[in-house]
């Protein structure tokens, strides 16, 4: 269910027609901005910043269901601040109740399964009838110690985005989105006639 969330919302995000609630004007009362930190791990006892991840803002809703109501990205540390969100919560308002779930997906790059799905999806716990003002969610929050292998590959991405920006720069080409399909096979390769890179377990 969660992996069906992620897909159809970040489907969205891509098409931009994602429905964000946001302003550019400064903070004002009426508004909420999410802040935090997202962690891979690499081991069972250390973890590296999930950089450059898609990352949506969910408001809880009584029916059980996570609406977006925000997104942005995080930074190579890991850290995110999404822009103001209006913090209407309906009738009876009493303050959004947050999530906050980060994607292994990028504008650069993603981490899909062999059917085609990003591949990991993970929450952080409920923040529930939130004040106006700055969320912070804090900085220890931890994608699913079960799926880091996901995460590794995506942390690939950083090269591919330095490669990117090399081509683009010095060689004036500019690469299509770069996939990375996992796990797949013993041995990393590249399908050329897709443009998917096969990554093993
Ligand atoms: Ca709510
Ligand atoms: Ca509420």
């Amino acid at each position: 269910m969660k992996k069906i969330i992620a897909l159809s919302v970040f489907l969205l995000l891509v098409l931009g027609h994602i429905k964000v609630i946001t302003s550019n004007t400064s903070l004002q009362a009426g508004y909420i901005t999410v802040s935090g930190r997202w962690w891979y791990w690499i081991d069972t006892d250390d973890r590296l910043p999930v950089g450059l991840a898609a990352v949506v803002i969910y408001d809880l809703e009584p029916d059980n269901v996570l609406y977006p109501v925000g997104s942005t990205f995080t930074d190579i540390y890991g850290y995110f601040n999404s822009d103001p969100i209006l913090n209407d919560d309906g009738p009876g308002e009493d303050g959004l109740d947050i999530v906050v779930g980060v994607l292994t997906a990028s504008p650069a790059a993603e981490v899909i399964d062999p059917s085609t799905n990003w591949y990991y999806f993970s929450l952080s716990d409920l923040r529930p009838d939130c004040p106006d003002g700055p969320i912070n969610m804090g900085e220890n929050l931890n994608a699913t110690r079960d799926e880091r292998g996901a995460w590794r590959t995506f942390s690939v991405h950083f090269g591919l985005t330095a490669g990117w920006h090399y081509l683009y720069s010095v060689a004036g080409y500019n690469m299509p989105l770069a996939t990375c399909l996992w796990p797949y096979g013993d041995v990393p390769s590249y399908d050329p006639a897709t443009q998917v890179i096969l990554m093993p377990y």
